[in-house]
């Protein structure tokens, strides 16, 4: 049953295909009859509209590994989306979103919070990260847990600045970016007081690159996430703008953190119309929201966005992640489906509706002409069928609990993470209502959060979560309270 990551990575595949199953948004949700619960043996009287419950109607005729892989996922995720894998479901033929088990889960992965000193574990901030947001998400009071962490990340920042992934290591943007968030999340002076903004500042302008973009650490490689995690380094932070002489960009011309960073992120747009880690490469969901959530911090995204993106290529590449009868969304090109890709392509959405309708609310496309939205509920993607693929397919019902890629993996942390904030934001309408005044204020745009209410909504009450931060991917009271902490701190 289970299948290594290894083995179905490393397959060959036709970059080509083209996405027949793209069209998800079309797939209209009905209000079911009479409450039926439990499971459905017959396809006929079943809630769940046949576009899930089916094999895809049309297929490539061309079979290659890539092929073989996807019609076997299909067989595999079929048996959760039709329910015969689950106990309890409701009229929608949806089952319920399992908050005590999965808060129990990621209680465990946190660990005995000090032990830095101890594993050399890089990706120990990351955990930190994942667990604290996904609580939170889960209506979690991840408060308690900032002793801890503070005494845990104390030791790993560096006296050149940044944060390494344990105590001795080397400061790497990832692990800087995720130190940020876990404390952000527990809130607090104490927390906040934890970073030191000068020698913070001083780094990121080492990182700073002659052709605008930021390599991960010294040295290290220059890629999208570092744009992005650069720039909610910053803005979080109220890091100073100016550009230190020592910077490698500084002899480049540059005077700004942020000079040249859009142009530098335009480059990563792809002939798919998706986004790669550089120039050059595949396009990856993951690399659609760093650039995404980057240029939404360096302007509001009405201007950024359609500034430096092709829209319009944009949205059909990400469009094309979403699958029937999945639901859920891929990472790239003929590839699979995957629960973590909920929040990396999924993410994007608030993003690409912001930058077209712009801080006046839906009313007009790019070119003037008014918006076409593609559903009957309004948005741009499918969030009935996201919500499916997540509750049905992404939820480890077993004592273990926890989130996961796809019925056939384990549940881990990462994926708890992503699947959640991506159920959180399939669940939320965003609007961004005023735009920053000023473009040297970062990130200073208001974004409201409300249910989205449009159409047929297909989960429990009881099961919506918590809302995260369209650009920063934490709730945004915690976004508010790290900002206005530090804005109120003239220097360093
Ligand atoms: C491929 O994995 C995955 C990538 C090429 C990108 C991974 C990057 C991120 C998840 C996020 C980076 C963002 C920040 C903010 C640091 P795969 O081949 O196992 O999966 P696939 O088959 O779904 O592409
Ligand atoms: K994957
Ligand atoms: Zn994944």
């Amino acid at each position: 049953m289970m299948k290594s990551r290894a083995t179905l990575r490393n397959r060959p595949r036709v970059i080509f295909r083209h996405h027949l199953r793209n069209n998800m948004a079309a797939a209209v949700e009905q209000q079911p009859g009479p409450a039926a619960h439990g499971v459905y043996q017959d396809t006929s009287d079943s809630p769940v509209p046949s576009l899930f419950t089916q094999p895809p109607v049309i297929r490539d005729a061309l079979e290659t590994d890539s092929s073989h892989i996807q019609n076997e996922t299909v067989e595999e995720v079929l048996p959760f989306l039709t329910g015969k894998e689950h106990r309890y479901l409701n009229s929608h033929g949806v089952p319920r979103l399992d908050k005590e088990r999965h808060a129990r889960f990621l209680t465990k992965q946190l660990g005995v919070l000090p032990s830095a000193y101890v594993g050399a574990d890089p990706s120990r901030p990351w955990i930190f990260y994942w667990c604290l947001n996904a609580l939170s998400l889960l209506g979690e009071d991840v408060e308690p847990y900032r002793a801890k962490l503070v005494e845990t990340v104390r030791p790993i920042q560096n006296e050149t600045g940044g944060f390494g992934g344990g105590f001795g290591q080397a400061s790497h943007l990832a692990t800087t970016y995720a130190v940020v968030l876990a404390l952000a999340l527990v809130g607090g002076e104490e927390a906040f007081e934890v970073v030191d903004r000068r020698s913070m500042w001083k780094w990121l302008c080492q990182l700073k690159q002659p052709d605008g973009g930021f390599q991960m650490a010294v040295g290290g490689e220059e890629d999208v996430r570092g744009a992005y995690c650069a720039a909610v380094v910053v803005s979080l932070l109220n890091l100073p703008l100016n550009l230190s002489p020592e910077s490698p960009a500084y002899a480049a011309g540059h005077t700004d953190l942020f000079s040249g960073l859009g142009e530098w992120v335009r480059l990563c747009q792809t002939y798919e119309g998706g986004v790669s880690a550089k120039h050059g490469i595949e396009a990856h969901g993951a690399y659609a929201f760093c650039a995404l959530g980057c240029l939404s911090i360096i302007d509001s995204p009405h201007r950024s966005v359609r500034r430096y993106m092709d829209v319009p290529r944009l949205i059909s590449w990400l469009s094309s992640r979403q699958y029937a009868p999945e639901g859920g969304f891929s990472g790239r090109t003929n590839k699979l489906v995957d629960g973590c890709y909920s929040h990396w392509v999924g993410g994007c959405w608030p993003l690409i509706e912001a930058s077209l309708s712009g801080p006046e609310g839906p009313t007009a496309g790019p070119a003037g002409r008014p918006l076409e939205a593609t559903d009957a509920d309004d948005s741009l993607f499918s969030r009935n069928g996201l919500i499916r693929y997540i509750l049905c397919c992404c939820q480890d019902m077993s004592k273990r609990g926890g989130l996961r890629d796809k019925p056939s993996k384990y549940s881990d942390a990462y994926h708890s993470c992503y699947v959640l904030s991506g159920l959180s934001s399939a669940q939320t309408k965003w609007r961004l209502v005023a735009s920053r005044a000023d473009e040297t204020l970062l990130g200073d745009d208001r974004w409201e959060a409300s249910p989205h209410t449009n159409g047929v909504q297909i989960f429990d009450e009881e099961d919506r979560i918590a809302t995260t931060h369209p650009v920063y991917a934490i709730p945004q009271h915690r976004v508010n309270e790290i900002r206005s902490y530090f804005l109120s701190k003239e220097s360093f």
